[in-house]
């Protein structure tokens, strides 16, 4: 299967993989704005070179009590960012944002993915989506990044839930002019679920192939890799994670979010040499 993105194509008849830049101010040591582009570009470099085939970029952070920023601090955080990567590096670029001026700039600026984990419901940002041609990730969110971990409770089986919200959320793109090729869907590891619910939607994922949408999964260094392991640390959980990666293309899974694209190209290559001894 080939994603259209932009003009660019992405194969998913086998697992990519999508290395993770955060462009927010405490993921750089110092705050100057010239050194901070410099030190994105090394980053995304360094992911492409180990074999990302995407580099996601985020200015506002979904971590759960995270605050919000303005439009304009976001657009000045990714745009020059997205346009120094397009000019330098022949990789897909994808913008994390649920801001409709970020959506449009991004686009304009070399984007080939938009990645919303709010699947598009911020104020303007279907429009947003549908006046550009690109492809957008929708992500299965239970409640907002502020408040999201606090008791998160579901009364269907957790892969329904998701099947549910995923589904309306393809709808209400299709209805909005927004092509179903162009369709993304995560299930959103983390983001309104806890460690129980993290693991049965995991055990389950395939219950999302009956939307025949690609899928997108990120879990890594999450919390519930840390519970699975007993590693507190973030960046002792990248075994752990890159395990969870493997159990995710199994079940159907084509792109994978990650920090460590080194290790994660690596087993993605092994799943991949299996794939391609299997009949078509
Ligand atoms: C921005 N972001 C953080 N975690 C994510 C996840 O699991 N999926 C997607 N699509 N984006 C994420």
């Amino acid at each position: 299967m080939i994603l259209r993105c932009g003009n660019r194509n992405l194969n998913l008849k086998y697992p990519q993989v999508m290395g993770i830049l955060n462009v927010t101010p405490d993921s750089f040591s110092d705050g100057g704005r010239f050194s901070d582009l410099g030190q994105a570009l090394y980053h995304a470099e360094q992911m492409f070179t180990q074999g990302a085939a995407i580099i996601d970029i985020g200015g506002e952070s979904t971590r759960p009590g995270a605050k919000t920023i303005s439009v304009e601090q976001e657009l000045d955080r990714v745009i020059p960012v997205v346009e120094a990567i397009a000019r330098r590096l022949d990789v897909l670029i994808s913008v994390d944002t649920s801001s409709a001026q970020v959506i449009i700039s991004a686009s304009k600026a070399g984007a080939h993915i938009i990645n919303d984990v709010r699947s598009l419901t911020r104020e303007g940002a279907l429009a947003a989506a549908a006046s550009i041609e690109l492809p957008i990730c929708l992500m299965h969110m239970n409640g907002e990044p502020q408040s999201m971990q606090d008791n998160p409770q579901y009364l269907l089986p957790i892969e329904q839930d998701v099947l549910q919200q995923l589904t309306a959320s393809v709808a209400r793109c299709e209805q909005a002019g927004i092509e179903r090729q162009r369709l993304i869907i995560d299930p959103g590891f983390g983001f309104g679920k806890n460690d129980q619910h993290n693991y049965q939607l995991l055990n389950r994922l395939e219950a999302l192939q009956s939307l025949k949408l690609p899928l997108l999964t990120g879990l890594s260094r999450k919390r519930m890799i840390g519970s699975a392991t007993g590693q507190s640390g973030a960046a002792n959980r990248v075994i752990g994670s890159v395990s969870a990666a493997v159990i995710c293309v199994l079940k159907g899974a084509r792109i994978i979010r990650t920090h460590d694209v080194k290790e994660t190209v690596e087993a993605m290559q092994v799943v991949s040499a299996t794939f391609r001894e299997g009949n078509d």
